[in-house]
């Protein structure tokens, strides 16, 4: 008798509620197609460049940060007259070798490079990629010499919407 074990207090009522059926579901990036918008310039001249403006649109509901870079380079030689002859004596297009193209976004973030040797490298943007703009740009350089005449060059565009976790 009288020997209680003073150690704790033990609350007589409880009560527990259980909410079920509850759902997790993971949010979305969804980066609106780019595909209706293409370059297509030329034909350059040597010192001649231009831009082409991507609009970014993101229409699902996780925010994400932009990167883009280019890839599948494909150069094209199109005939040789007798200039590019005297220069260019392998037959295949060389255009990617010095057609130097840039990448930079509205919110900030650039980056270029010559198209052959820069292509797979990301140029990130800042902030979210939604509403931006992504500028791709293109430049002969003055110093192109006949081995270009004629030539093309295709490649893609890519854009990303990545996002940022902490
Ligand atoms: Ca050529
Ligand atoms: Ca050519």
């Amino acid at each position: 008798m009288g020997a209680v074990g003073g150690a704790g207090t033990w609350a007589a009522f409880s009560d527990s509620e259980t909410s079920s059926g509850n759902t997790v579901s993971a949010g979305t990036i969804d980066l609106a197609s780019i595909d209706d918008t293409q370059i297509d310039a030329g034909p350059l001249a040597p010192d001649e460049s231009g831009d082409v403006v991507f609009d970014l649109t993101n229409g699902g509901s996780v925010s994400g940060r932009p990167k883009a870079y280019v890839e599948n380079v494909a150069d094209q030689e199109n005939g040789r007259e007798d200039a590019e002859l005297e220069a260019d004596g392998d037959g295949s297009g060389e255009l990617s070798e010095v057609l130097e193209v840039g990448i930079s976004f509205s919110g900030g973030g650039s980056g270029s490079g010559t198209l052959g040797s820069w292509a797979g490298s990301e140029v990130k943007g800042n902030g979210s990629g939604d509403g931006q703009n992504l500028i791709v740009s293109y430049t002969l350089p003055a110093s192109a010499g006949n081995k270009y005449q004629s030539d093309s060059v295709t490649f893609d565009v890519v854009a990303v919407l990545e996002q940022q976790t902490s």
